[in-house]
C-alpha cells in the first residue's frame, strides 16, 4: 500500500522530487537485459521526467520505438533519513516498468498508469550519489490492458499497434519522488461520507504497523483550519454539525489528520482532503447528495505538445479553466487513470470524474488495420470477431483486468470526484461471450469499493440498443455514439437526430440512467464553409445540434460528454489527419465554434436538473 497513498511531507515524513532531466536511451537491439545496462548506461542521451519520450527528438527511431527503452538519474540521500524507510516512488511508467538502485533490484510494475513505490534501505549508500536505473517498456498485446499487438517486418523493425484511438505514448509519465518515511506509520486510510439533514458523517479504517502502546487519533479539520470532531482507534465514526457538503462546482474539502503518538511523541502524521456527499442511482436518476444530477461535459486525454502524456501542472490547470469557461461540470478519464495530481485539483474545484480503466481495445476490429471508421464493418456477429473467445484473453486478459481494477479503486477510492467507475471503453460485447467475461468483472469490482460506486462500462456502436450482451452488468447505460459521422454523415446528417433518438428510446426501456459519454465530429479548427461540409467548423456545430435533439428527447439521458475535449494525437493513418480533431479546442486549447456553441448550451442547462 505504500504506494497509494499520495506522498506529502508533515513533520514526520519526507518527499523529495527527483523529477528534472534525466540520460536516457533506446534499446535498439533489446540487449540492455542481458548487458547488466542496471548497472549504468553509456552512450546516453537527456530525457526529460516525466514525459513521454516520444515527441520530443527529430528522429522517428525515437517517436516509433518498440521495446525497452533505459533511463538513468543519480540521487544523494542524506544520512538523517537513516531511521526511516527509504522509498522511490514513480507516479506511473507507460506500460510497464522495472527500477534497480546501485544495481539491485527494487521495483517492477505492470498497467502503465498507476504508482509503484521500491524499498532502498538494503541498496542504499548515505550521503553519497546512488545510481537509479529504470526500464521501461511498451509493448502490448491481445491480454495486456490496454490492449495491441507488435508487428514485426522483414528488415526486423518492430511496431507496436494499439488496438485504440490515441497515440501508444510511453516513458515515465508522472512525476519519480523519493519518500522517507517512519518505520511505524500509516499505511492506507479509507472514508466513507454520509448526511442525515445539517449533520456529516465520516466513516474511517486505517491501516498502520503500529508499536507497542501506540495511541492513534483522528481529527477533521474544515476548509478554515478549525477542528470540527476528532475520535481515537483506528476505526470510527466522526459527526459533523453544520457539514458543507462536497458538491459539482463547489468541492468543498474537509482534512483528515491522522496522528500516531507513543508516549507523547508523534510517530507519524498524514493528511488526508475528505469530501463529503453521497452518490446513488435509483431508476433512471443519478443522484449527487440525493439530487439528480445532470453530467456536461468531455471524455478527455492526457495529451499536449511535446509532452505526449507526460504530466505537466499548466496544461492541467489550462483545462481546468477551461471547463469551467465552457460551464462543464464533469468529464471521463478516458482512456486510463490520469494523474493523481489531476484528481485533487478535480476534487478542489468540485469537478464530477467518471474514473476509467486502462481496459480499451478489447475488440479484435483495429487488428486488420482498418482503423475506427472501417473496423465496424464486420460487427456484429461476423466468425472473424471473436475477441471474448479467446481462452487467453478468458485467463490472463482477466486477470490483468482485474489488477488494473483493485489498484485503480484503492489509488482514487476516496476522491470525492469520482462518483462511478467505468471499467472498460468500447468493448465488443456484440460477442455473446462477453456476458460472461463482463459478469465476473462487474463481480470483482464490486468486492473493491468501500463506498459502493455505481458501476458502468462504455457502450460502443456496433452493439447498438438489442445487441448488446453485457449493459445488465452496469448500473448505467454510457452510450459512444457518431450519429452523423461515422454513420450518416455529410447530407444524411440532417436526420441523425431522429436516428439517434431512436436508439435512446429502446435504451430507455432498461430503467437505468444513460449517458452519452461521446458524441463528436473530426473538425479542422479555421476550415470554414457555407454550407457546411465534414471538417468544417460549421459542420461540427450543425453535428452538435442533431446529437443534443436526441438527447433532449429522452427521460433517461442524465449526461453528455462530447468526444473530445481537445485535439489529441493518434496513430498514423488515413482517418486521422495529424491526430483526431474532435477537440471542442485545439491541441494548444484555444476555442473552436462548437466551444462557444457548447458553452451556449451548458449554461442553460442546470447542474441538477429534474427531467419528467
Ligand atoms: C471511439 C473511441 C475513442 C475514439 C473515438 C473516435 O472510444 O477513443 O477516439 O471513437 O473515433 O470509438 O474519435
Amino acid at each position: 500500500m505504500t504506494a497509494f497513498l499520495y506522498p506529502q511531507e508533515t513533520m514526520t515524513r519526507r518527499v523529495k522530487d527527483i523529477s528534472g532531466i534525466w540520460r536516457f536511451k533506446l534499446d535498439t537491439r533489446n540487449e540492455g537485459r542481458v548487458n547488466d545496462w542496471k548497472d549504468g548506461l553509456t552512450d546516453t542521451t537527456d530525457m526529460a521526467v516525466p514525459s513521454s519520450y516520444n515527441d520530443i527528438f527529430t528522429e522517428k527511431e525515437m517517436r516509433d520505438h518498440c521495446g525497452d527503452v533505459w533511463y538513468e538519474t543519480e540521487v544523494m540521500i542524506p544520512s538523517e533519513w537513516k531511521d526511516k524507510d527509504v522509498f522511490v516512488r514513480f507516479g506511473s511508467a507507460t506500460h510497464q516498468a522495472t527500477v534497480w538502485v546501485n544495481g539491485v533490484e527494487v521495483a517492477s510494475h505492470v498497467g502503465g498508469y498507476m504508482p509503484f513505490a521500491g524499498l532502498l534501505n538494503d541498496c542504499i549508500k548515505f550521503d553519497q550519489k546512488n545510481k537509479v536505473v529504470v526500464v521501461v517498456n511498451n509493448e502490448l498485446s491481445r491480454t495486456t490492458i490496454p490492449c495491441g499487438h507488435v508487428a514485426e517486418y522483414e528488415d526486423g523493425v518492430r511496431e507496436v499497434k494499439p488496438w485504440f484511438d490515441f497515440f501508444n505514448y510511453a516513458g515515465i509519465h508522472r512525476p519519480v519522488k523519493l519518500m522517507a518515511l517512519p518505520k511505524h506509520r500509516l499505511s492506507d486510510i479509507t472514508v466513507i461520507t454520509d448526511f442525515e439533514g445539517t449533520v456529516g458523517k465520516v466513516d474511517y479504517t486505517l491501516e498502520a504497523n503500529l508499536p507497542d502502546g501506540a495511541q492513534v487519533s483522528v481529527k477533521l479539520y474544515d476548509a478554515q483550519g478549525t477542528p470540527v470532531a476528532e475520535h481515537t482507534g483506528v476505526k470510527g465514526q466522526l459527526k459533523v454539525e453544520n457539514v458543507n457538503l462536497w458538491k459539482p462546482g463547489d468541492g468543498y474539502l474537509y482534512t483528515l489528520e491522522t496522528s500516531i503518538e507513543v508516549d507523547g511523541a508523534i510517530v507519524d502524521q498524514y493528511p488526508l482532503e475528505v469530501g463529503i456527499r453521497t452518490v446513488k442511482v435509483e431508476g433512471t436518476k443519478f443522484l449527487i447528495n440525493n439530487e439528480p444530477f445532470y453530467f456536461k461535459g468531455f471524455g478527455k486525454h492526457e495529451d499536449s505538445d511535446h509532452r505526449g502524456r507526460g504530466y505537466d501542472p499548466v496544461v492541467n490547470l489550462r483545462d481546468m479553466e477551461l471547463m469551467d469557461w465552457i460551464n462543464a461540470n464533469s468529464m471521463r478519464t478516458s482512456h486510463y487513470p490520469y494523474a493523481e495530481e489531476f484528481m485533487q485539483l478535480a476534487n478542489r474545484r468540485g469537478l464530477v470524474v467518471i474514473d476509467e480503466t486502462p481496459a480499451v481495445g478489447q475488440w479484435d476490429m483495429m487488428i486488420s488495420g482498418g482503423g475506427i471508421a472501417g473496423a465496424g464493418a464486420g460487427a456484429g456477429g461476423s466468425e472473424k470477431l471473436k475477441f471474448f473467445d479467446n481462452e487467453d484473453v478468458q485467463t490472463e486478459g482477466l486477470a490483468a483486468q482485474k489488477f488494473a481494477i483493485e489498484e485503480l479503486f484503492k489509488r482514487d477510492k476516496n476522491h470525492p470526484c469520482v462518483v462511478m467507475w467505468s471499467l472498460s471503453n468500447e468493448p465488443d460485447t456484440s460477442q455473446e461471450s462477453s456476458n460472461e467475461y463482463f459478469r465476473q468483472v462487474f463481480e470483482y469490482a464490486r468486492t473493491q469499493d468501500p463506498q459502493n460506486r455505481p458501476l458502468t462500462f462504455v457502450n460502443f456502436m456496433m452493439a447498438p440498443y438489442g445487441k448488446c450482451h453485457a449493459h445488465q452488468h452496469a448500473d448505467v447505460i454510457c452510450l459512444n455514439r457518431y450519429y452523423g459521422w461515422y454513420i450518416m454523415g455529410g447530407i444524411e446528417m440532417r436526420d441523425a437526430g431522429k436516428a439517434f433518438a431512436k436508439e435512446l428510446a429502446g435504451w430507455a426501456t432498461e430503467g437505468k440512467p444513460i449517458i452519452i459519454t461521446e458524441y463528436g465530429a473530426d473538425t479542422t479548427a479555421g476550415v470554414h464553409k457555407l454550407p457546411s461540409v465534414q471538417w468544417s467548423e460549421e459542420y461540427q456545430v450543425e453535428y452538435l445540434d442533431q446529437q443534443h435533439f436526441a438527447f433532449d428527447s429522452c427521460d433517461a439521458v442524465v449526461g453528455e460528454q462530447m468526444w473530445n475535449f481537445a485535439d489529441f494525437q493518434t496513430w498514423e493513418g488515413i482517418i486521422r489527419m495529424d491526430g483526431n480533431k474532435k477537440g471542442a479546442f485545439t491541441r494548444n486549447r484555444q476555442p473552436k465554434m462548437a466551444a462557444h456553441h457548447l458553452r451556449k448550451r451548458w449554461a442553460k442547462i442546470p447542474d441538477f436538473k429534474y427531467k419528467k
